[in-house]
């Protein structure tokens, strides 16, 4: 509860200022600047018993104390988001490198020295609000900047194209993709039936199922996603010049991901997985930072630019128009409150200021009614622009007035306009002074329910994709097919998926068909539209990523005993990376050291897998290595992150755990595992480490079959 003016409480008798007091009978008071009050205001004298007929006997109705507790305790949750529904916020702030003015008139964009506010939720699509972060999913990135101009909102995913074209097919979308209306399964999934009937009937879906089915859909980190706006959007400069524009988000620390087992186990030991890390990372300085970037294209060349830029099944390849970088996204500050902030903001991709300007994408144009409806049900009133997460930052008047929950007090007797009673009322403003003015189109025609020739090409993208893959991550794709498609009972709906996929690549859709037990049969007629380009490495993970090590996480592996010289090497060398060491051993408390130091343990091994983790390096000590040969979990700890081709490193005598799990002196030379020459880690073997570390994965070692994918 807000503290409230001292002068405004009644004093309460302090009997014991001891807070705290072990009998949870009498707890004591407190001062009475600190009282809990009822929401009127009243300090509450006694906050343990509820009011009653004797000692023994039945609660009274009159206890308006208990009432009202328990009647607000009865309403605290509120309708969760239809799709969208599990988030983490963030605060921040978005700085331009350089002015835009001769794009956009939008004031946010002009001046390098201007810091404007941004609140920023990310958020995985089909769960609830209490589901797993790392499940397979489309992550939403939405930004609320908070100009001076008024609030923007850039409510963009982490996939750059959407699953349908018309915003009339959206319902159906979430009711094909939610769990299944008769049993409510399966939660935060779409492996399962509805989602693949709806989809394997819309075509238009193609290209976004292969961006689903690759590693996009399973990031490490929000801190390591990129960002799109999806739709084409306008910018416009101060002479009304229009030009159309993609937006990018590009995370700093590169794009990296997840593979689909650890997603999985990761949801079962961590299901806040991607919101502890943004928040660990926040709180410890590690500020996530993202590039913004454009595509730009002359209105004027719209018309005939190869890629239809009204349908948000298409991307622009980066090869074809380049992503110019503008500015710069911090996130330097964690909510203060979770339902105040993360949960009541309201974004809306028609929340825009002067110098940006919507395109008659039809995905695009049903989202500007939908978003304002849905606040109406999900916050239960007109006003909630005034929840503080809400408010825009520069001056906001206007004639709208009352309604549920309305807060702000409006003085005098003018609430319409035009009006001569009241000089000071809120009047309209011309576009030379700020006003809000529409980008003028030409647009005619007759009224019709049909979609432009060129939004029937649903394949020449998804191709352009599944070529662009490295042939790691078209392996992944073609497993998420089938294990997705596996999930998926009913036999004629697989077999119309795989066909499908014939349009794709006929090798993916044969290896698809042969993991779920079928055989392809004749190719659904394709439009056989080639895409202007073969091969755009861009839309690749894999090629060309930053390498970095900061803000990496690290188990250290060890148990008592464990060698103090390399514990201190391996932590130096870390830290000045930029990355973070946890210790993890046998049990929690602390462990000793071979020079008798006590060290405290952040995890007992029962409680963690490597799959927390981007790395582990395993001290030396000849004890601490036996305890762990004898500790159950340690060695299966290091082959785990073998499996997933994650750094390795340590002193000679911890390859043991290695070789203890079966893998011969061929796979300890594999790449990413750095072990010292001797018993003893050196400086040089550290630094190996830290450079293998930032590889994030070493997809070049091989894994024996026998440990798995
Ligand atoms: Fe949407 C929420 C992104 C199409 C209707 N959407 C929502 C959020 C994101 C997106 C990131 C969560 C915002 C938050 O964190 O509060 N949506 C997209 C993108 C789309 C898209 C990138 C296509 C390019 N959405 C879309 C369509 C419709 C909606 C076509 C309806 C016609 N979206 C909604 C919604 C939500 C929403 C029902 C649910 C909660 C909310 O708005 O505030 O109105």
């Amino acid at each position: 509860m807000a503290k409230r003016p001292a002068q405004r409480r009644t004093p309460v008798r302090a009997r014991s200022a001891a807070r705290g007091s072990a009998d949870p009978r009498n707890p004591g008071f407190v001062e009475s600047s600190d009282a809990l009050t009822t929401n009127q205001g009243l300090p509450i004298a006694d906050n343990q018993n509820s009011l009653k007929l004797g000692e023994r006997g039945p609660t009274l109705l009159e206890d308006f104390i208990l009432r009202e507790k328990i009647t607000h305790f009865d309403h605290e949750r509120i309708p969760e988001r239809i799709v969208h529904a599990r988030g983490s916020g963030a605060h921040g702030t978005f700085q331009v490198y350089r002015s835009m003015a001769k794009i956009t008139k939008a004031g946010f964009l002009q001046d390098p020295k201007l810091k404007t506010p941004v609140f920023v939720r990310f958020s995985t699509v089909l769960g609830g609000a209490g589901s797993a972060d790392t499940v397979r999913d489309v992550r939403g990135f939405a930004v609320k900047f908070y100009t001076q101009q008024g609030n923007y909102d850039l409510v963009g995913n982490n996939i750059p194209v959407f699953f349908i074209q018309d915003a009339i097919k959206f319902p159906d979308l979430v009711h094909a993709a939610k769990p299944e209306p008769h049993h409510f399964m399966p939660q935060a999934a779409s492996a399962h039936d509805t989602f693949w009937d709806f989809v394997s009937l819309m075509p238009e879906s193609m290209h976004m199922l292969m961006w689903a089915m690759s590693d996009r859909a399973i990031p490490r980190s929000y801190r390591m996603m990129q960002g799109f706006g999806v739709h084409s959007f306008k910018l416009v400069n101060a002479d009304g010049v229009v030009h159309f524009v993609k937006f990018h988000w590009r995370p700093l620390l590169g794009v990296h991901s997840l593979v689909w087992e650890e997603a999985q186990q990761i949801a079962g030991k961590d299901a806040d997985f991607h919101r502890r890390d943004l928040w660990e990372a926040i709180e410890s300085g590690a500020f996530p930072e993202y590039e913004l970037g454009v595509q730009l294209i002359p209105e004027a060349d719209v018309e005939d630019f190869p890629i239809d830029l009204l349908d948000p099944t298409k991307l622009v390849p980066e090869e074809m128009v380049p992503v110019t970088p503008v500015g710069r996204l911090v996130l330097d500050r964690n909510p203060d409150n979770f339902f105040t902030q993360t949960e009541q903001v309201a974004f809306h991709p028609g929340h825009l200021v002067p110098g940006i300007d919507f395109t008659p994408d039809p995905l695009l144009q049903g989202r500007l009614f939908s978003y304002t409806d849905t606040q109406l049900s999900r916050l239960g009133s007109a006003n909630f622009h005034e929840l503080p997460i809400n408010q825009p930052k520069c001056p906001m008047h206007n004639l709208q007035r009352d309604g549920h929950m309305r807060h702000t007090v409006a003085p005098g007797r003018v609430s319409y306009e035009p009006s001569s009673l009241d000089e000071g009322a809120p009047a309209q403003v011309a576009p030379a002074h700020g006003g809000f003015e529409t980008a003028p189109e030409v647009s005619s025609g007759p009224r019709i329910r049909v979609r432009p020739g060129r939004f029937f090409d649903h394949f020449s993208q998804a191709t352009l994709f599944w070529r662009s893959q490295t042939p790691v991550e078209q392996d992944h794709i073609a497993s998420a097919f089938r294990f997705e498609l596996g999930k998926v009972e009913t036999a004629a709906v697989k077999q119309r998926m795989v066909d499908l996929l014939q349009n794709v690549d006929p090798t993916l859709a044969e290896g698809v068909a042969k993991g779920v037990g079928l055989k392809v049969g004749k190719p659904p007629r394709s439009t056989e539209v080639r895409a202007p380009i073969d091969v755009a490495p861009s839309l690749s993970i894999l090629r060309g990523q930053p390498q970095s090590a900061a803000s990496r996480k690290v188990a250290v592996l060890c148990a008592d005993g464990v060698s103090s010289g390399d514990l201190r090497i391996v932590r130096a060398a870390l830290e000045k990376a930029g990355a973070t060491c946890k210790i993890v051993a046998p049990h929690g408390g602390t462990i000793r050291s071979d020079g008798g130091e006590s060290v405290p343990v952040d995890h007992a091994l029962e409680t963690v897998s490597s799959t927390l983790f981007d790395g582990v390096t395993l001290p030396g000590g000849p004890e601490s290595v036996s305890r762990l040969l004898e500790t159950p979990g340690a060695v299966t700890f290091v082959l785990e992150a073998f499996r997933h081709r994650k750094a390795i490193g340590g002193s000679q005598e911890a390859a043991g755990l290695l070789g203890a799990g079966g893998l011969d002196a061929e796979a300890l030379g594999a790449e990413g595992l750095v072990f010292a020459g001797k018993a003893r880690i050196k400086s040089p073997d550290v630094e190996a480490f830290v450079t293998a570390l930032a590889c994030h994965r070493h997809w070049a070692r091989a894994v024996p079959p026998r440990l798995g994918p």
